[in-house]
């Protein structure tokens, strides 16, 4: 096996994309639990993310909702990140909570409805000029709860012929991310319930189309990596909302549910050259910290993608080819468990170390007095969340 040595400069390469709206209030159909000291408004929201950051290195951007993160000023946004030492990331639409949206957006019968949808796209990307983000990620709520209460076959046309419009308006350097999910809203169908649909939509655009993958939106048992593998095969591996699961997208810390199943899609995003400097893979979190604290759960969050990160890099890879081609399987297995089992994280607070960062952020975050400090400052207003 490499040793860590080999492999420490490779990790400054990651870079985790935190959403704005992990920081907010969140909770499940049945209560919204509200923390003190939540942000009121997205210029909190990335005060917060960049607590982050700061304790971690790993987080310097953040993804937007629009329109949960609508302001006057996108201008004045990037520029407040900027001074908190991070970056405006992706922009994600939103045509899943307007009761014109019921039946659909970009897959709705009635082609004013469509244009509706059509438009906010529009309007995301002029957001994305301002804030100078490279991707916008369509995730659709778009799907039918009843056998025959839709023609499948007709929303799927709507839907190429809607992502047409928004593609031929993204910019040269910019990209469009479609992501899928078998279920939820919709409870028989949904528009875009699988990759393959995804890919299918978007091989279909262009080059600057790609799939986002959340590793939450899949049945149970599926192979996720295999997925992984596929979409960097064919170039189309855009991004990764990345949480954890036990039942369905229940949104959790990532790494949280299954730290095997992280490394291994991990493994397959650095045979297949996603990641770091060379990939063209954005990493990013996708979760709702319900009932946690939510800028520790975050740091739980990347420290972990780190820690899976590392053990996959410590994959003895000529090794492993030798072997497979070799069709000797248990020491093939056994080179992936050696890295798997290998335990980085003293080696990763001493990487910190060197660079100038706390060995343990989780204990300097706590120990900061960050957390007192909003509770205490941020008194008055609304707390953001879910459709703030
Ligand atoms: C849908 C989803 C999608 C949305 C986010 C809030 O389940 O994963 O990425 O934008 O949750
Ligand atoms: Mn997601
Ligand atoms: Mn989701």
């Amino acid at each position: 096996m490499p040793d860590f040595a080999a492999i420490a400069d490779r990790l400054t390469e990651q870079r985790i994309e935190l959403p704005s709206w992990a920081f907010g209030n969140s909770g499940t159909r049945f209560k919204v639990f509200a923390q003190p000291g939540v942000p009121r408004d997205p210029f909190e929201k990335i005060a917060d993310a960049a607590q982050v950051h700061r304790y971690t290195a790993l987080s310097p951007s953040v993804a937007l909702h629009i329109p949960w993160d609508k302001v006057a000023s996108y201008a004045d946004l990037k520029k407040h990140a900027e001074d908190h030492g991070v970056a405006l990331g992706t922009i994600n639409s939103n045509t899943f909570q307007d009761d014109i949206y019921k039946l659909g957006s970009l897959t709705h019968s009635d082609a004013k409805v469509r244009q509706t949808a059509i438009d906010h796209h529009f309007d995301c990307i002029d957001i994305m000029g301002e804030t100078g983000s490279r991707d916008l990620k369509i995730w659709l709520a778009d799907g039918t709860n009843y056998p025959g209460q839709d023609d499948m076959r007709g929303r799927q046309d709507r839907l190429t012929e809607s992502l047409q419009k928004i593609y031929e308006r993204i910019g040269e350097d910019q990209r469009l991310v479609l992501e899928y999910k078998i279920f939820e809203p919709a409870f028989y169908h949904m528009d875009v319930p699988d990759w393959g649909t995804s890919y299918a939509q978007v091989a279909a655009l262009g080059d600057r189309a790609t799939v986002c993958l959340d590793t939450g939106h899949h049945a149970p048992s599926t192979n996720i990596e295999f997925i992984v593998m596929q979409l960097l095969r064919l170039g189309k591996l855009g991004s990764f909302d990345f949480n954890s699961r036990f039942y369905a997208d229940d949104d959790l810390i990532v790494g949280a549910a299954d730290p095997f199943q992280l490394f291994r899609i991990i493994v397959e995003v650095i045979r297949g050259g996603g990641y770091g400097d060379d990939g063209d893979t954005a990493f990013m979190l996708d979760q709702c910290h319900n009932i946690e604290d939510k800028i520790p759960g975050q740091i739980r969050s990347v420290l972990n993608v780190q820690e899976m990160t590392a053990r996959a890099l410590l994959v003895d890879r000529d090794a492993l080819s030798a072997a497979q081609l070799a069709g000797d399987m248990l020491t093939a297995h056994g080179i992936l468990m050696d890295a798997f089992y290998t335990d980085v994280r003293p080696m990763l607070a001493a990487w910190r170390e060197e660079r100038g960062l706390p060995a343990d952020p989780m204990k300097a975050y706590a120990e900061s007095g960050y957390a007192a400090s909003i509770v205490e400052g941020r008194v008055g207003g609304a707390q953001a969340g879910w459709g703030a």
